[in-house]
């Protein structure tokens, strides 16, 4: 083995060969493959980051054809939690809904109705029959808020629909009702099921969603690989996780091969994906654990520090190619994570041989990630920081347990003093909602796959071809030899 391996090129070395072109930036279609068993209508994913994706971020990206991956800064109720509330949001039929007692007050209710964003609740007895349901209509004029539920509820007889009703007919039973839920009960009355009206109009509004078999929007969490790792996932997948990834900074480990082989052998077929890796030797062990996606970056990410303070990584465009090297024969799909800027490196990634990407600072400043707008002169920002960084791992104050050092191999220390950052904390500019954000990413995918005449990314695998530049050719790529006086929705400055 010589010393030296060929020189690592990054999305600023390259730029993809423009070739002939048949088709219009409009007959790209980006449908790819998150894992072995998760296709998604847009390549993208929202990273594990206690600033970018927590249940709400989660949804919007799902709603937009990609999908979010919970991070795992949380105590396992918590984190369980937030996957429920995903599971919960948007459903063609929710098979276990939310549902309060007759002896409930008001205020439980509304509490209830906070926390799920949902308008009302059918009631339940002991035994689980159905015996009314209490929605905004029975509340709205209530200000006793220490008033039960059994005093203001609709109660039965109530309009439902048999379990297994088809959608059509509980549309009609919806309509002809003029009613926004519809109970699903068995023989015995008991409640078994809720199609609400609102999920309906959602699959109007965003016919790209991402949706499990029962209609319900898909959604991925992280877990590790030391202390309660196993425990994290069962929790996870009771409430309805879609896909596992066991999140590391260093994939190409035993640590990570065998944790993704034990939660496969327990995970019912649920996908579980490994990472990070940035050689082709890397995902050929993830690929023989058995993980259904490889994540690949070592350092790209703009948060991180792991190249400075540890001197190793490999520049993302060289460690997709690699990693592919690998996936491609094996059928495993690959997610390039971390270091995109413009949505010209999604184009990059995906010639280089990524099926999806997953995002930190590009999503990191949208309306649905986790943190309030910050104010500075003016202008609109959100923090963003590294999950390595110290403020992340530092993160006590939500009751986390599962600290998110052992993604960098490190175990618990006494003392802030000892511990080794691998990533910095910040702030990016407030970019506005997820649906924007990704509206214009996506576009500059389907220009990039009409300059390079390639209508679906397994074409782009095959068929395009990456040149590398260099610093001169960098310069001419950007804007360059004005001041720029107006800013572009998908350009920015570094
Ligand atoms: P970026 O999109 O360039 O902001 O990168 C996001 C990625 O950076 C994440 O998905 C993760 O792989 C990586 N990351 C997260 N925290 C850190 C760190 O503290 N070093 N790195």
């Amino acid at each position: 083995m010589s010393k030296f391996t060929e020189t690592g090129l990054t999305f600023d070395d390259v730029l993809l060969v423009p070739a002939y072109s048949d088709m219009a930036p409009g007959d790209a279609n980006t449908t790819t493959r998150l894992s072995r068993g998760i296709s998604l209508s847009i390549p993208l994913v929202s990273a594990a980051m206690d600033t970018v994706t927590e249940a709400r971020m989660a949804v919007a990206m799902a709603r937009q054809g990609g999908i979010g991956i919970l991070h795992r800064n949380l105590s396992i109720e918590e984190q369980a939690q937030q996957a429920d509330l995903v599971k919960r949001s948007e459903a063609g039929m929710v098979t276990n809904p939310v549902t309060c007692s007759p002896d409930d007050t008001l205020a439980d209710v509304e509490r209830l109705c906070a926390t799920y964003r949902i308008s009302g609740a059918p009631v339940t007895d002991d035994a689980g029959v159905l015996v009314g349901i209490v929605t905004n209509r029975d509340m709205r004029y209530e200000s006793d808020q220490s008033r039960t539920v059994r005093e203001v509820m609709t109660a039965m007889p109530l309009v439902t629909a048999p379990v297994g009703v088809s959608r059509d007919d509980a549309f009609s039973l919806l309509k002809a009702n003029k009613i926004e839920k519809l109970p699903l009960v068995d023989g015995q009355g008991r409640l078994r099921g809720l199609i609400t009206i609102k999920d309906f109009t959602k699959s109007e509004q965003y016919p790209l969603s991402t949706k499990d078999a029962d209609g319900r929007l898909v959604v991925g969490a992280a877990i590790g690989v030391a202390g309660d790792a196993e425990q994290r996932a069962q929790a996870l997948l009771d409430a309805g996780i879609d896909v596992i990834i066991v999140d590391t900074a260093h994939g190409d480990s035993k640590g990570v091969g065998d944790m993704i082989a034990k939660i496969k052998a327990n995970s019912h077929g649920i996908d579980v994906i490994g990472g990070n890796v940035a050689t082709r030797a890397g995902a050929q062990l993830l690929i023989d654990a058995g993980a259904d996606a490889v994540k690949v970056g070592v350092g790209p990410g703009s948060i991180c520090t792991t190249r400075v303070v540890a001197g190793v990584g490999a520049p993302q465009i060289t460690a997709i190619h690699q990693a592919a090297l690998a996936c491609g024969p094996a059928g495993v799909p690959l997610i390039g994570d971390g270091g995109l800027q413009y949505s010209g490196d999604i184009v990059k990634a995906i010639a280089a041989g990524a099926d999806t990407v997953m995002l930190g600072s590009l999503l990191a400043g949208c309306e649905e990630s986790p943190g309030d707008l910050i104010f500075i002169n003016g202008k609109q920002f959100k923090s963003y920081r590294g999950m390595g960084s110290l403020g992340a791992v530092r993160n006590r104050e939500r009751g986390g347990t599962s600290f998110s050092k052992d993604r960098y191999g490190q175990d618990e220390v006494s003392s802030e003093d000892k511990y080794i950052p691998e990533g910095i904390e910040g702030q990016v500019p407030y970019r506005g909602p997820v649906s924007a954000v990704t509206y214009q990413l996506v576009g500059g995918l389907h220009q990039g796959m009409w300059y390079a005449g390639c209508r679906t990314i397994p074409e782009m695998h095959k068929r395009s071809q990456l040149m590398p530049i260099t610093s001169a050719g960098l310069k001419e790529s950007h804007p360059h030899d004005i001041q720029m006086t107006v800013e572009a929705p998908n350009y920015h400055r570094r």
